[in-house]
This record gives structure tokens, sequence and C-alpha cells, in this order.
């Protein structure tokens, strides 16, 4: 491809998957053209769940946010395209839900930031890392991208 090949990590988090949201999130990434290279169900370990969220350590939340994360399985993907992260940012929404616009995943599912559905990263450097955290190289599928899904390119 024209573009280096960018990935992000995404992640339906406890409340998505309790909510039956797992196959609209993987819809909405699927119809915006984006390509699936990994995906797995698994109770998040706290040592992982630490390292994902060693920026907010100290945060008056940080408990809580560990123990949401903890509270049931999650779905994480990694999903691969042009300005993936960039864009997957916007299909999300607002970490405050409140702010969340409507047609993003947190505003159409989400009226609190501590139940927001989804996790996306929010850079470049931080999908690499967290997608070295949360996968092995050997779970990642490499797979040609035939043209079949309609979209230009
Ligand atoms: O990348 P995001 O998930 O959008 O946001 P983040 O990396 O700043 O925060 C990670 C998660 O921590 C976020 O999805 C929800 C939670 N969080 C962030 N700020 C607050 C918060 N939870 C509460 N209760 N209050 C906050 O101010």
């Amino acid at each position: 491809p024209s573009w280096t090949r960018e990935r992000t990590l995404v992640a339906v988090k406890p409340d998505g998957v309790q909510r039956r949201l797992v196959g609209d999130v993987i819809q909405r990434f699927e119809r915006r053209g984006f390509k699936l290279v990994g995906m797995k169900m698994l109770q998040v370990p706290e040592s992982l769940l630490a390292e994902h969220y060693h920026e907010l350590r100290r945060k008056p939340f940080y408990p809580a946010l560990i123990s949401y994360m903890s509270s049931g399985p999650v779905v994480a993907m990694v999903w691969e395209g042009p300005n993936v992260v960039c864009a997957s940012r916007a299909m999300i929404g607002h970490t405050n839900s409140a702010e969340a616009a409507p047609g993003t995943i947190r505003g159409d599912f989400s009226i609190h930031i501590s139940r927001n559905v989804i996790h996306a990263s929010d850079s470049v450097e931080g999908a690499q890392r967290e997608i070295q955290l949360w996968f092995q190289s050997s779970e990642l599928v490499d797979w040609a991208d035939e043209g079949h899904h309609g979209s230009a390119g």
C-alpha cells in the first residue's frame, strides 16, 4: 500500500461485552473499510491493566478504573488501515460520554465516563506500545486484502 501500515488497539470494555455491543463495534470498523488483523476475548490480568493505564496510576479514579476493567471479559482487536489511529479515536468519540457526539460509539451507547464501552489507542506510538502489550506477534494475522470489500484501493 502507499500508506505506511498503521495499526491500532481497540478493546470493547466489560460493559460493552455485557451489553452485546461487540458485533456493532466490529461492524462499524469493517464498514469503514479497516482490516481486522487480530482479535481475542480475555479476562484482562491486573498486571496488563497496570501497564496499559500506567500514566493514570495516580489519578483518583484509577482504582475504580482497574476494578471496572477487571469486572468481566474484554474483546481486544487490532485494526489496520490508513490513519486508523486518528480515525478510530473519532469513531469512538470523546472520553467523557457526556461530550461524545451522537454517531460515535460512546455518543450512541454511553452516558458516563466510567462506563464508556470502548478503548482505542490515542497516538501511533501509543498504539505500537499497546499492541505489543496486548498481543503476541503470532496472534496478528497479515492476510492479503484482495479488494472484495468494495472500497477503492
Ligand atoms: O483514551 P481514553 O479512554 O479516551 O481516555 P484516557 O486514556 O484519558 O482514560 C482512560 C479511561 O479512564 C477512560 O476511558 C475512562 C477513565 N477515565 C478517564 N478520566 C476519568 C476517567 N474515569 C473517571 N471516573 N473520571 C475521569 O475523570
